[in-house]
């Protein structure tokens, strides 16, 4: 009987809290289920770290190479004054949680003495053989708080066993080295890049005994590679994740290299993919992945780096920011002036969330509950969030900021420990009477940030317009950031006219041709000029009276190819004649037959340049319409006096990485050369498949 009693008054007590929840107090409604495929909890935190330092360097800092062939001389990594502090305090203070180190590249030099290799720090003239990079970094990241994280290439163009199954074994011992001698290591880098091309060494690679190796000693390692199994290559190298991005990814099927998924799905993921598998986006800050003097003006601008922040970050994936450091194992000032100014701009574009604290309404909220209040959504927290019914996929919520206030940045965060669920938003902005759209887009994920020109409005209303579950939303954050000022864009034609162009409205551009900086007083841009020899042209934009300007543009040309001609040449089709490799715009391109596959390699290009020159290399940069294909990977490069004897320069030179970064190439011969004609022989494409040779543009280096 009593317990009769008990139960009917714990259902009318369950009937009191029910009605209660309907009125919002109470706690009793459950969370929503995990959708898909989930993060672990390590690849949360990974997430959170967001922004952080990648090292390239080795004997390839010293050759001036990005692909080192495994041959050279471990003498020549001898830096002067490496200081592996500068690079930890550098990392800090440019606001980054931790540096990933080229322990190994594809060369094989290990930067640490391995006991299973000969080609290492031991071998080089570096404190004698008596050093150990590793060791070095691994105390100056503890110093200054930083997470260490190794890179290591499975592709070695050294280890006399690379080839062999022997390899596999060797490799796993060499992690094994890395991961126990150097305490804690984040995330385990293996790339992915192998050119060796169709008749060179195969491996096949035992991932699973390198996974399980480091799994051994840090199992909450991130492991990093095409297809994981802790964060995806993005696709690319230039730092762009894609605008859907998902970080669910199918693998089965699926290796590294060539056995990897295609380049756009690893940029966007699978939806409902299988695996949690986020992207991290790798980029250079320079154009190659190693030192060069020769980039030491090609730091990428303030602009470009803010750009490729809102597409990775702001883009859900992580950013990993290569700084090469250079032959004294110092990293450059430019590269540290230039991340300064960085961090100084990201952390003034997202100090002041407007939408903190402030009120939201939801078109629902799960089960009524204040546990998933629309408040969750601006109370800073990550860890609270927002959410509907199960049955709910759809809803909207609207913060009201309670007086206009000027924005042009919106980031939102899904709480990802739950799983990816939402597939398309919009965001829509009060004018006084109504909402008006402003932006459309898929998905959101970790964290989404949507760039948009400044405008003004009290209230925002974000619409979640598809979602695969329940959509379950951490955080809405508002901010206004400083805007900057467009730069100016130098580009020359074939006579060596030169134009200068700004998108800002009613700028005052000023140039110097001197290598001095750009001043409000300097040299006004007026119209076209001709520079048909090499040099210098640095320029700048200016408006409102020159209190506000750009930053400074810097663009080296070497002689206008003016007076060249094209003396032979594989045909070009229609619209892609070869004359548009030396026409001075990278723009325009010389394809060779596509549509033909009879027409295969090699290919030739050769240049009668009118008159007689000293040349000390040339360049070729592949075409850079995002089309990958056609690109050259091996040539050989001749010169000629009067085009019918040819001296062979360069003898099956090959352009290192162009696959995966294909940026303007320039190769520096041993010694300069006299000669009014030269010639290129494509030999072998970067994409086995291709039968035909792109070329954006080819020059020569007389400077
Ligand atoms: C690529 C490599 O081939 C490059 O040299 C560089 O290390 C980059 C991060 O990965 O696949
Ligand atoms: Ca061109």
């Amino acid at each position: 009987m009593s317990r009769i009693i008990y139960y009917k008054s714990a259902f009318l007590l369950a009937l009191f809290f029910c009605s209660l929840s309907g009125l919002g107090q109470s706690k009793k409604v459950a969370a929503p289920a995990p959708y898909g495929a989930l993060p672990s909890m390590a690849q949360v935190k990974w997430q959170q770290m967001e922004y952080y330092m990648f090292i390239h360097f080795g004997p390839n800092t010293f050759t001036d190479k990005e692909w080192g062939h495994g041959d050279e001389d471990p003498k020549v990594f001898n830096p002067t004054n490496l200081d592996a502090r500068q690079w930890a305090r550098t990392a800090k203070a440019a606001g980054m949680k931790a540096i990933i180190i080229t322990a190994k590249h594809h060369d094989g030099f290990c930067l640490w003495p391995s006991k299973y290799s000969t080609h290492t720090v031991r071998e080089s003239a570096w404190k004698d053989g008596k050093g150990d990079v590793l060791k070095e970094l691994a105390a100056a990241c503890k110093e200054y708080g930083l997470k260490l994280g190794m890179y290591l290439s499975p592709w070695d163009r050294n280890h006399p066993e690379y080839g062999t199954p022997g390899y596999n074994e060797i490799f796993a011992k060499t992690l094994e080295e890395v991961h126990t001698q150097y305490g804690e290591v984040f995330e385990q880098w293996f790339d992915g890049a192998n050119g060796e091309g169709p008749n060179g060494k195969r491996q096949e690679y035992d991932f699973n005994l390198f996974n399980n190796t480091v799994f051994k000693h840090h199992p909450n390692a991130i492991i990093f590679s095409d297809i994981g199994p802790g964060c995806r290559w993005n696709g690319n190298e230039n730092g762009y994740a894609g605008e859907t991005n998902w970080s669910t990814l199918n693998v089965d099927g699926f290796g590294v290299g060539n056995a990897a998924p295609k380049q756009q799905v690893l940029n966007r993921g699978n939806r409902n993919g299988d695996k949690w598998i986020p992207a991290e986006a790798d980029v250079s800050i320079r154009p190659g992945w190693f030192y060069s003097p020769s980039t030491d003006d090609k730091v990428k601008s303030l602009l470009e780096l803010s750009k490729i922040y809102h597409a990775s970050v702001g883009r859900n994936a992580n950013l990993l920011l290569n700084v090469p450091v250079d032959r004294r194992g110092l990293i450059h000032q430019n590269d540290s002036l230039r991340l300064m100014e960085f961090k100084k701009l990201i952390d003034e574009s997202y100090k002041t969330n407007l939408a903190l604290k402030k009120g939201v309404s939801a078109s629902q909220v799960r089960g009524g509950s204040k546990v998933f209040a629309a408040s969750n959504l601006s109370d800073g927290d990550f860890n609270t969030y927002w959410t509907t019914n199960d049955e709910t996929k759809t809803g909207s919520f609207v913060i009201d900021l309670g007086s206009p206030a000027e924005m042009n940045r919106i980031v939102l965060q899904e709480y990802i420990p739950l799983g990816q669920r939402v597939a398309s938003f919009s965001v829509e902005v009060w004018d006084g009477k109504k909402f008006r759209e402003i932006d459309r887009q898929t998905t959101i994920g970790y964290k989404r940030i949507l760039s948009f020109p400044t405008l003004k409005t009290s209230k925002v209303r974000i619409k979640i317009l598809e979602a695969d579950a329940c959509p379950v939303i951490s955080e809405l954050q508002i901010f206004k950031a400083p805007e900057l000022l467009s730069s100016p864009v130098i580009s020359r034609d074939k006579n060596g006219k030169v134009s200068i162009l700004v998108d800002n409205s009613d700028p005052v551009i000023t140039y110097t041709t001197d290598g001095s900086e750009p001043t409000y007083q300097s040299k006004r841009y007026a119209q076209s000029f001709e520079m048909a020899e090499a040099g210098i042209i640095k320029a700048k934009s200016f408006v409102d009276n020159g209190t506000r300007w750009s930053e400074t543009v810097v663009s080296a040309f070497d002689i206008a190819p003016a007076r060249w001609r094209i003396v032979g040449a594989d045909e070009g089709v229609k619209g892609f004649e070869a004359a548009n490799a030396i026409d001075g715009f990278p723009k325009t391109l010389w394809i060779t037959s596509w549509t033909d596959s009879t027409a295969k390699y090699p290919h030739e290009i050769a240049v009668d340049m009118g008159e007689k020159l000293i040349l000390k290399g040339f360049s070729y940069t592949p075409r850079q319409d995002g089309n990958h294909s056609g690109i050259i990977y091996r040539y050989n490069f001749s010169i000629s006096n009067d085009g019918q004897n040819w001296q062979k320069v360069i003898d099956d030179g090959a352009f290192g990485n162009i696959k995966n970064n294909p940026v303007k190439q320039e190769v520096k011969f041993d010694k300069p050369y006299a000669a009014k004609f030269f010639k290129l022989d494509a030999l072998a494409p970067a994409g086995e498949r291709d039968h035909w040779a792109a070329v954006a543009e080819i020059g020569v280096i007389t400077r």
